[in-house]
């Protein structure tokens, strides 16, 4: 049974989707935000105390990017595996990473100094270009999705996770208002998925049992 460790909406909210999209079934550990703080136990799992924190037998994954593609391409040969075309394996790698690496961390660093330091050390500067930078790279997203429903091949796909976890994230920040329609669209598109219902449901569901 694969384990992963979680907390409500972090970045290991796209391998719980990713799971429910491939119905594997998964041992759910919730740990309340930050598990550092919260759950120091957590640290002899991870030293650094970030989630994800997924196990499959002898496999750990603790990137959340790195997670999506392991899980792909290790089962639900079909829909969801890498895809073999050259190009579109390409885009695919790129959107993955792209999601966490160039869209997720503006908006964490935006979350840090909003949400989690205390007011003596927030800093609206960086939270202000941080935010230019996240719509900067938004573009991106928008772009690609001209005369598409999703990023790669016109069918949905763990790229769409990577980008998706950054659009739910970039709610907190109360960043959606502004978006286009298109980028509205593809939310919208998203967030119906029947996996993304059952992951929201799995880690609230596990969440209050827990408190
Ligand atoms: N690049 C990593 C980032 C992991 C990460 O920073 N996770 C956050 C949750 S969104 C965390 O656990 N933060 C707790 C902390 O920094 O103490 C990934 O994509 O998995």
């Amino acid at each position: 049974l694969i384990k992963l460790y979680h907390c409500p909406d972090a970045r290991s909210f796209r391998c719980l989707w990713l799971l429910e999209e491939l119905q594997l079934p998964y041992e759910l550990a919730m740990l309340q935000f930050p598990p550092r703080l919260k759950s120091p136990e957590f640290l002899q799992v991870s030293p650094c105390g970030t989630v994800p924190w997924m196990i499959d037998g002898e496999a750990v994954l603790f990137e959340s990017a790195a997670a999506l593609e392991y899980l792909s391409s290790s089962y639900g040969a079909g829909e969801l595996a890498v895809p073999s075309d050259k190009s579109d394996r390409a885009a695919w790698m790129n959107w993955l990473h792209f999601g966490e690496a160039s869209m997720t961390m503006p908006l964490a660093t935006m979350m840090r100094y909003t949400y989690f330091e205390p007011p003596e050390r927030r800093q609206p500067q960086v939270v202000a270009d941080c935010r230019d930078i996240y719509l900067s790279r938004l573009a991106m997203v928008e772009s690609a999705l001209q005369g598409r429903d999703y990023l790669v091949g016109n069918r949905f796909s763990a790229a769409d996770i990577s980008v998706g976890y950054a659009l739910l994230l970039s709610r907190m920040l109360k960043l959606q208002d502004d978006y286009s329609d298109t980028i509205k669209a593809y939310w919208e598109r998203l967030r119906q998925r029947p996996a993304y219902k059952a992951a929201k449901h799995a880690q609230s569901a596990q969440d209050s049992a827990v408190s």
